[in-house]
């Protein structure tokens, strides 16, 4: 049994947490999980994030986006401190999780790290790819979410929240920049990565996630 690996990326504020979230609900609610679960063709359903998807992850991400001290961290040491989280979440749960046949629902992934350390903070492409490569020893996503929200409507969503991280505190070039990153990905990746207009309603957007999600799952697992 293979499982199947999905992830939802986009700027900050798309809305990829919550649709994540409502993701899961619905696959356990409308019985798709069970009826996959009964056919042997998915084990479990779990949800994960980049980075802090394991309890070294966690510690890293603390240090990547909760880092108060004078010290800046480097972009070179921010993109490995992210390729290090990777390198542990995959081989520590991702590939033993779908080895053993989980359904997965990631926040953030290798897309991530070319949209905001590749195109936000100008490091190399290639240099982006290997160490992507590296990390993530070749595991690529079966499917990709991209919620597409213009980067002044996202962060206004979540500065409402009324507390923002050292990556959403970059300016608003940094953030343009990153969005332009995630649409060169969709036009490269259009097999595997699927656009989402996140401006749209909650509700409509997890509409159109749960068509996609249908057409996936019933072209991977034929039911
Ligand atoms: N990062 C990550 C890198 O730089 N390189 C990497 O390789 C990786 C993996 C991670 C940070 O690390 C960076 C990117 C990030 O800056 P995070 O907290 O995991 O940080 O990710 P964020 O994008 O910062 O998460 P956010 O919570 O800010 O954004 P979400 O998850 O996209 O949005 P969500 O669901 O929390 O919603 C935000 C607000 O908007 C509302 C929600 O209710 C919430 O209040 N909302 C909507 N409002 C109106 N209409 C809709 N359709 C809405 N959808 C959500």
């Amino acid at each position: 049994m293979r499982g199947r690996f999905v992830v939802f990326e986009g700027g900050e504020g798309g809305g990829k947490t919550t649709q994540l979230e409502r993701s899961r609900q619905w696959l356990v609610e409308s019985g798709w999980l069970e009826r996959l679960q009964a056919k042997g063709y998915v084990r479990d359903l779990v949800v994960t994030r980049e980075p802090g998807g394991t309890e070294v992850g966690r510690a890293i991400r603390q240090l990547l986006l909760n880092h108060s001290s004078q010290e800046a961290i480097q972009d070179r040491a921010e993109l490995l401190l992210y390729a290090a989280d990777r390198a542990q979440h995959v081989e520590g749960f991702l590939r033993p999780q779908l080895e053993a046949g989980a359904l997965i629902l990631c926040d953030r992934y290798t897309d991530s790290t070319v949209a905001y350390q590749g195109y936000g903070r100008g490091l190399d492409l290639t240099l982006i790819n290997q160490l992507n490569q590296i990390a993530s020893g070749g595991l690529e996503s079966d499917l990709t979410f991209w919620l597409d929200l213009p980067c002044e409507l996202g962060l206004a969503r979540t500065q409402q929240r009324g507390t923002s991280d050292r990556i959403e505190q970059a300016d608003l070039t940094f953030h343009q920049q990153v969005q332009k990153g995630f649409a060169q990905l969709a036009q490269q990746h259009p097999q595997r990565i699927v656009r989402i207009d996140a401006s749209q309603p909650k509700d409509l957007v997890t509409q159109h996630i749960q068509a996609a999600l249908i057409q996936s799952l019933t072209r991977w697992f034929g039911v």
